[in-house]
């Protein structure tokens, strides 16, 4: 089945009214990806297991001496996302298993779709995969909550998955060799030929490294009063230090050269007629430079509590030089700015790659995040190329 079809099985998988996609982790959507995952390795024999954090296995050939080649990437989105972050990575490593029909490997090969990689429910970034390597604690995990106050347990369990073990699985870590996702491009990165992005004459590319990553909330807290008899005077409102919060960060960024986004805001009652008493505001920052990040941060992130961090994650370069070898043509190399669940198994030790597939929109984590039929193809065909040269 080629990797737009199995695309457009999931078209209508929490399509979103207002465009895009809400799969967010443990919700229905999500959960009929998951079925969707299912059946795609059961129609081809694999053998499926979910792991004590949710994440899905799909096997072949597991009783296989040595260590696993695994490919794969994640099924969840942010809220309106995109087509292709996460399922293309997914739809391409069952195109590439059927491409490889014919191929016997010599080790076991696995198909994994980790859980809520995108932290946009409960605010925490490759959460499955993070669980999985012990880089989050499962006490860290159990405590954390959405915007409704559900839990990560409440949402695990009434999604079917048992929350009670979750945390590091180092033996499954153990299993796995090499790990090899292919993903979506998502924005026009420098690469190292110079340009701003993949082109038409370079739809494939490979990931350097994933730059360092960091997530910090504020709280801001004022005095809940009625917006129609309070004066200006008296008023103790904490949208005035949100708007604040919200310039600091966009100058602090421009001056010092990251990426800093405030994206999103919670404010309480959230009446159209009640001055608030309090609000929050969510920090993304990142880029090249690591210390940069960091220096920027602790000037502006005063009192703001540091969610999750991830440092810079440079990928095996001499894995990814054989992957790419493998895939021919001379590939070009730029770096993520986007986290992966490819960074948190880099980081644990695992040798790594990303294959990442053209997006004209350079636009991600919206509805107009794109990639060409033709694009997607070539990438399965990359993708069938370096599993084939792993497990020779
Ligand atoms: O936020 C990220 O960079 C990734 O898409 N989770
Ligand atoms: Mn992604
Ligand atoms: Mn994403």
């Amino acid at each position: 089945m080629s990797v737009v079809s199995l695309l457009a099985e999931l078209a209508d998988v929490g399509a979103s009214r207002a465009g895009g996609y809400d799969r967010l982790a443990w919700t229905r959507a999500d959960s009929k990806c998951r079925e969707w995952f299912v059946a795609q390795s059961e129609s081809r024999g694999l053998d499926v297991e979910v792991d004590r954090n949710g994440n899905l296995w799909a096997w072949l050939n597991p009783s296989l001496p040595g260590s696993a080649l695994v490919v794969g990437s994640h099924l969840d989105s942010v809220p309106r996302g995109g087509a292709f972050d996460g399922p293309l990575g997914i739809a391409s490593a069952f195109a590439a298993l059927d491409l490889l029909a014919d191929f016997a490997p010599t080790r076991p090969i696995a198909i994994v779709a980790f859980a809520d990689e995108e932290g946009a429910r409960f605010g925490v970034a490759c959460a499955g995969s993070r669980l999985l390597t012990g880089a989050l604690a499962a006490d860290t995990f159990r405590s954390l909550t959405d915007a409704d106050g559900v839990t990560t347990a409440e949402a695990m369990s009434n999604a079917g998955q048992s929350p009670d073990h979750v945390g590091a699985d180092l033996e499954r870590v153990a299993r796995i060799g090499e790990f090899i996702e292919l993903h979506v491009e998502q924005g026009h990165l420098r690469t190292s030929a110079g340009v701003d992005g993949l082109t038409p004459d370079a739809p494939l590319g490979l990931a350097t490294e994933i730059w360092p990553h960091g997530r910090w909330r504020v709280d801001l807290i004022g005095q809940q009063n009625h917006a129609g008899t309070t004066r200006l005077a008296d008023r103790v409102d904490p949208m005035l230090d949100l708007a604040r919060v919200i310039l600091e960060v966009r100058n602090a960024a421009e001056a010092s050269g990251i990426l800093a986004t405030v994206g999103r805001v919670r404010v309480s009652p959230g009446a159209v007629n009640a001055i608030p008493g309090s609000a929050s505001a969510w920090i993304d920052a990142r880029g090249s430079d690591e210390d940069r990040v960091v220096s920027v941060m602790g000037d502006i992130g005063r009192g703001a509590v540091l969610e999750s961090w991830t440092p810079t994650t440079p990928f095996d370069s001499a894995f990814v030089a054989d992957v790419g070898k493998a895939i021919g043509g001379d590939l070009p190399l730029l770096p993520s700015g986007a986290g992966h669940d490819a960074g948190v198994l880099a980081l644990a030790g695992i040798p790594t790659a990303m294959i990442l597939v053209r997006n004209p929109s350079g636009i991600s984590h919206a509805p107009e995040e794109f990639a060409e039929d033709g694009d997607c193809e070539r990438g399965v065909v990359a993708l069938a190329a370096a599993m084939r040269s792993r497990t020779a």
